[in-house]
């Protein structure tokens, strides 16, 4: 086992100078405790930002070794690419488009995008200059989108997991951005692709496919060949360190002096980074309104709300203060008493024991924003409830509402409805609010940091593993040579070779996709060899195939083994039928009339539900639905479905390919078995074929063959070599 990379924007520490006097505190993100337990390990490594600008080399190197000894290693950033990569890229095109601000505060600028692309190539520098083979590199966030791409450029063989900390938008969003295919392939270098949440997951799959020539099977991506795993872990936070902080004196004694000063108030607290996505506006308008509209709570009710300091330095951040400062102002100024504050209002970060205090003493925590990744405040107040009251109110629109679905969940959008929240959460009895918060912290205690680290690493490994055996099993010119040398020594042999996807490549027009010159020559030339039965055995109707292949000396299976070619006549299976047809048909007809680019072709003892010229989405929406109608008739039918590559047919249960094979393999003593094929009916061959028997399947999907080839080129390049062995 190599070491561990933990790359990032930022380094887990605070770093300052004074004086030219370097010094470094810890901190306290969640990130960095959950990750602690893998960069402290001997060995392991956290590279990143230290902050802060350092220019000179001398404080550089000082710098650079009192990291040194904390594993982590900086990446040195100046001013201007901090404002270009950080602020102008990072912050002002990637933040507002993936939490849908796009046309609001989203600026592109070409320089901005040059600075990112040099900024994510010095990380990758510095990876590059640490790395060894073994390692396990794992990038974080949105700032770092194409280092996993450069890391597989520069490092082919690596082990690469991203994380994504934001929400992924929906495609109609990022499509907006004009780099978007270079951030797609930036991503897809990665191994393992880690989202908050399943709409992220998905948003993220869409966009791939929709902008990139790359096939996807569930939550595998193939790029060139090496699959790339989607998934979703929901992050957590320390649960244990907020429930034994609130027992620390520290805390304590902050929660008594601020129960003593609040005395026969209820409290809200709010605490959230400066931004717009938070809702924090949103948020005062319904305490407000709640004041207005219902005196009574006047004097009652106290909302302490923390907003810390962050990216002030761009304007509409500025601006977004300027509103919050002001609607404060005129909230305390409307309703304020001599002794009551309606709103506690603090512009600056505070100690976690004041954190937790406040955690532990509050009985509402409002956390409303109108996008967010994950959202930890609201996990934090829950693991702080120890006493297993309080209520939580939360937006729907953050990653956290999947988990924590016994809050009162609300749209950040409907101020009026974030009121009603406010207004039943201070009426919940107490019995309710126990039951709601001991089922979120169970959800906050299982899905905990830890369990969030665990649960990525598994499955990079796992996706590592699935790669290995893949590459492993992968026609080698060793494996080859150890074919050949089978090949040359027998003879007695039967090729089963699928046609679509397998000696040729797809065509969205099923016609089109027509035998080429090379390919008679090289069917030809096999099937010159006497010792050699080569069969052709495919999906395809029978009179395509004699249209196609009749003229060559090769034995032929149409429809998936309903026909069979013997002695030059065409013959069909014994026994099937075709009546269920006429059920079958009209109600495909009905999709097929609503859905533009779908069309169904009609074989003798099957018919095949085309939808690859279909829109991409509803293409699959469309299919599901008729799959649905259909399943009762084929199960009075004893028909089956097999689901091919963008294509569905529906045909009698008893035809399949592997079955046609094993008819075959009784004529003959074969002393040579090799079948290629790359789709799911091929599947079926490759299961039929005795362990000995040469199985190639040619793509990335998980397969029974023994081996695996990347394409019709790899193929047809295996039996040409094949041939020459023969026949020297
Ligand atoms: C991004 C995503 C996702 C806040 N004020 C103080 C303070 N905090 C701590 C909180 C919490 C953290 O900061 C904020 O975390 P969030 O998750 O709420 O938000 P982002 O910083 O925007 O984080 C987000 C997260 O990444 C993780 O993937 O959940 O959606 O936007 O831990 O406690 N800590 C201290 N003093 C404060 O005044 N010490």
């Amino acid at each position: 086992m190599g070491k561990t990379i933990i790359v990032s924007n930022r380094l887990p520490i605070k770093v300052s100078i004074e004086n030219d006097q370097v010094s470094t505190s810890a901190s306290e993100g969640g990130l960095a405790t959950g990750l602690g337990s893998i960069y402290q390990q001997d060995g392991n490594l956290w590279i990143g930002w230290p902050g802060i600008e350092i220019t000179e080399e001398s404080l550089q190197q000082e710098v650079s070794s009192q990291l040194s000894s904390k594993n982590l290693k900086p990446v040195f950033l100046s001013q201007d690419e901090i404002n270009q990569y950080y602020e102008g890229f990072s912050n002002e095109v990637l933040w507002p488009i993936f939490h849908y601000y796009a046309s609001i505060y989203a600026s592109y600028k070409e320089s901005n995008w040059e600075c990112y692309k040099q900024v994510n190539e010095k990380f990758c520098d510095a990876i590059v200059s640490v790395a060894e083979p073994g390692d396990t590199i794992w990038v974080h966030d949105y700032q770092l989108l194409l280092l996993p791409g450069l890391l597989r450029e520069a490092l082919p063989d690596s082990t690469i997991g991203f994380f994504l900390h934001i929400p992924f938008p929906s495609f109609e969003l990022f499509r907006l951005i004009p780099w978007r295919n270079d951030l797609i392939e930036g991503i897809l270098g990665a191994d393992l692709i880690g989202f908050h949440t399943f709409d992220d997951a998905t948003h993220f799959i869409q966009s791939a496919i929709r902008l990139l020539h790359v096939t996807c099977s569930s939550n595998v991506i193939s790029v060139n060949s090496r699959p790339v795993l989607i998934e979703t872990f929901p992050m957590g936070i320390d649960d244990k360190k907020y429930e034994a902080l609130t027992t620390e004196p520290a805390v304590q004694e902050q929660v008594d002096t601020m129960r003593d000063m609040f005395k026969g108030k209820r409290t809200i607290i709010s605490i959230d980074r400066l931004d717009y996505s938070k809702g924090i506006l949103q948020r005062l308008e319904a305490f407000n309104i709640l004041l207005e509209k219902h005196p009574e709570y006047r004097e009652k009710v106290i909302l302490h709300m923390i907003v810390v300091p962050s990216r002030d330095s761009v304007p509409q951040y500025q601006e977004l203060k300027d509103h919050i400062d002001k609607a404060v102002g005129d909230i305390n100024a409307r309703y304020r008493t001599l002794d009551w504050n309606p709103i506690n209002y603090f512009y600056r970060p505070f100690p976690l024991e004041t954190l937790s205090a406040l955690y532990y003493m509050a009985d509402i925590c409002l956390v409303t924003p109108m996008r967010d990744g994950m959202n930890l405040v609201c996990k934090e107040y829950v693991a702080s409830r120890t006493n297993e009251d309080g209520v939580l109110i939360l937006s729907e629109m953050a990653g956290a509402a999947k988990e924590l679905i016994d809050a009162i969940l609300v749209n950040p959008n409907n101020v009026a409805s974030i009121t009603d929240a406010i207004l039943q959460a201070l009426n919940m009895p107490l019995e309710e609010q126990k039951q709601r918060m001991k089922a979120m912290r169970s959800a906050v205690s299982k899905f905990n940091i830890n369990q969030w680290v665990k649960n990525f690493m598994e499955r990079l490994y796992d996706i590592k593993q699935q790669q290995s055996s893949m590459n492993t099993r992968r026609i080698t010119e060793v494996t080859e040579g150890a074919i050949k040398k089978i090949y040359d020594k027998t003879s007695q042999r039967i090729i089963l070779l699928d046609y679509d996807g397998t000696l040729v490549g797809f065509k969205g027009d099923i016609n089109s996709a027509s035998p080429d010159e090379e390919l008679y020559e090289l069917l030809g030339s096999l099937s010159a060899d006497s010792a050699n039965r080569v069969v052709l055995i495919s999906g395809r109707n029978y009179t395509n195939l004699e249209e196609w292949f009749g003229h060559l000396n090769l034995s032929l299976v149409a429809e998936h083994g309903a026909w069979q070619k013997q002695n030059g006549h065409w013959e069909s299976m014994y026994g099937l039928t075709d009546d269920w047809k006429q059920q079958i048909l009209p109600v495909m007809e009905t999709y097929a009339d609503r859905t533009p680019g779908a069309f169904i072709e009609e074989k003798d003892f099957s018919l095949v539900w085309h939808y690859r010229k279909v829109e991409k989405g509803l293409g699959e929406l469309r299919t599901d639905e008729m799959i649905g109608s259909l399943r009762y008739l084929l199960n009075d039918n004893g028909l089956q479905l097999l689901m091919g590559n963008k294509v569905v047919e529906v045909k009698n249960s008893e035809i399949n390919k592997g079955k046609a094979v094993l008819a075959m393999l009784q004529q003959n003593d074969y002393d040579f078995l090799m079948a290629v094929g790359d789709d799911n009916t091929d599947e079926d061959i490759f299961k039929a074929l005795p362990g000995n028997a040469l199985t190639i399947k040619v793509g990335t999907n998980i397969s029974a063959a023994r081996f695996y080839l990347k394409g019709p080129e790899e193929v047809r390049q295996l039996l040409e070599n094949l041939t020459h062995a023969a026949e020297s």
